[in-house]
């Protein structure tokens, strides 16, 4: 086992016995042999054009080898063998032992010997993962890019060569590139189903029915629970990257979801526990479950844990919740955690519609700042940073967020200017593309040349690896000079990092003192 595909890795090196997320040796084993699968599938496909069925079957392995995601050798297994036997299929001149002992052989980070065009492989592939998995939620909702889907295919296919340092550094631009398109098509994809983000409070109080939590990034899945608990005397909460559905026009019409419940994913552990009843996981990021709750604990889709009831999805697309409703039916309401509500809703629909207001607070000089501080939240002390930087933070300086990070600042009551929130929620870590929306139109408004010459900051919080696909789209934007932290990628090195570094000028954390500082003077 060598998996250092996420910030927590240990010791900032990598987990070589036991992944700190919980993964065992095993299941790093087997994913590594998906991701290779994955690689020869797309090779023994690729002149093949458009198959849906092959794109969906990489995706799916793709998305379950990022972190958090999958923990059940049993579906790995099986998904592997799928995957052989479609590469059988396409190659039915190859002995298809000699295939699976070619997997087995080339899978894993360290059968590539040299360390920078390892470093490039890995951020490459953990890039790809990212779009993968956004492109997956999207093909959920019936929206398919095949341009998307032929680059993934393209891309492993070419994992399967010997490419040079260069090839791997062109394929990482281009990865760039795709991973915009990702998350404009699954922006368009949501907006389309659900209406487009709006300002909206969210309530952080617990009602004294019984509820069902869903947690992850799903829609649809929510979608679908709210329908079938309609009427039941079930409330509906939402937790962790959950949490932007409240701003959807589309799910205002369910008066019992109810709120946001918890906080962050890795806060599962306590909020689970505490909420009595049955509890979704719809994607990443899921803790190995506690006693406390595990028979209350259901996944669904990408998402698996051993001994955890999986929710499939049916022929007509569907799934049913009734195991979590009988069983919400037989538990407590939840107790209380919090009180209060948040605003949240800034999508770039939304902040185009506040758009003169805000070029106004600029020119008269009421907001000096904006600070993007999307990403991911984790489990680490270090990451106490945000919550710092947010309060430090001048009463001028507006943050822009998307995805976990913000719940290390987003109950904070930082205040508005002039009737701006000085947080703008602009959702999920895929609602990034917003993020990147809205700076593109301040360019237009304030006509300048390029994204750096607006003042913008970037202060990204990383942790999984659709951060890494977010990170190289905001590169592939041309923004430069973004903080990442709370620590720079472990698998960033050698050649690779003095790129990321001096080309992009990427750069690490600081104090938050000094970090303001820099930021409020444009560094
Ligand atoms: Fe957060 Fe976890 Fe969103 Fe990441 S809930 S770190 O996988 O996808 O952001
Ligand atoms: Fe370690 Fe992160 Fe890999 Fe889990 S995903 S094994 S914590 S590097």
């Amino acid at each position: 086992m060598h998996c250092y595909q996420c910030e927590e890795t240990n010791n900032g090196e990598a987990c070589t016995t036991k992944g700190l997320c919980g993964k065992s040796v095993s299941t790093a084993k087997l994913q590594d042999q998906l991701i290779e699968a994955a690689s020869q599938l797309a090779y023994a496909t690729l002149e093949i054009g458009d198959c849906p069925k092959v794109d969906d079957l990489i995706r799916t392995a793709l998305f379950a080898t990022i972190t958090n995601v999958n923990f059940d050798n049993q579906s790995l297994r099986q998904l592997f063998t799928c995957m052989t036997n479609e590469i059988e299929r396409y190659t039915p001149d190859a002995i298809p032992s000699v295939i699976r002992t070619d997997i087995l052989k080339s899978a894993g980070v360290l059968t590539m010997h040299n360390p920078d065009r390892r470093s490039a492989k890995e951020l490459l592939i953990y890039g790809v993962k990212g779009i993968a998995a956004y492109a997956e939620h999207a093909a959920q909702l019936g929206y398919r890019d095949s341009s998307v889907d032929q680059f993934i295919r393209q891309v492993m296919a070419a994992l399967t060569t010997p490419l040079r340092f260069s090839d791997l550094m062109d394929w990482i631009v281009k990865a760039g590139e795709v991973s915009v398109a990702t998350m404009a098509l699954l922006d368009k994809a949501h907006r389309e189903c659900y209406g487009s983000p709006e300002i909206s409070e969210v309530s952080l109080e617990a009602g004294s029915a019984p509820g069902i939590l869903i947690s992850g990034h799903d829609l649809k899945d929510l979608a679908q629970l709210l329908e079938q608990t309609k009427n039941s005397g079930i409330d509906i909460y939402t937790h962790g990257e959950m949490l932007p559905a409240h701003y959807y026009p589309y799910f205002k019409q369910y008066s019992h979801l109810k709120g946001n419940y918890g906080g962050a994913w890795w806060q599962q552990e306590q909020d689970f526990s505490a909420f009595n009843g049955p509890i979704l996981m719809t994607t990443n990021c899921l803790v190995p479950p506690q006693d406390s709750y595990e028979d209350r604990l259901f996944t669904t889709g990408p998402v698996r844990h051993s001994g955890l009831t999986h929710i499939e999805t049916n022929s007509a697309g569907d799934k049913d919740f009734s195991a979590l409703i009988d069983l919400a039916h037989q538990c407590r309401a939840p107790e209380p955690l919090e009180t209060g509500h948040i605003v949240g809703g800034f999508g770039h629909d939304q902040v185009m519609a506040l758009a003169d207001q805000v070029v106004e607070a600029v020119q008269a000089g009421a907001i000096k700042r904006f600070v993007v501080m999307a990403g991911c939240d984790g489990r680490s002390d270090e990451r106490e940073y945000y919550t710092q930087v947010a309060e430090q933070l001048p009463q001028d300086a507006v943050i822009l967020t998307a995805g976990c990070a913000k719940f290390r600042y987003n109950k904070l009551d930082l205040g508005t200017i002039n009737g701006i929130p000085r947080v703008l929620d602009a959702g999920q870590c895929n609602d990034c593309y917003s993020l990147a929306v809205i700076a593109l139109k301040l360019q237009e408004a304030f006509s300048v040349d390029s994204l750096n010459d607006l003042p913008l900051s970037f202060d990204v919080a990383w942790y999984e690896q659709k951060a890494v696909a977010v990170l190289l789209a905001l590169l592939h934007l041309g923004v430069k000079g973004i903080r990442l932290g709370p620590n720079l990628p472990a698998f960033v090195t050698g050649k690779v990092a003095d790129i990321l570094l001096n080309d992009f000028e990427l750069k690490g954390i600081g104090s938050p003192e000094q970090d303001v500082e820099a930021m409020m003077l444009g560094r």
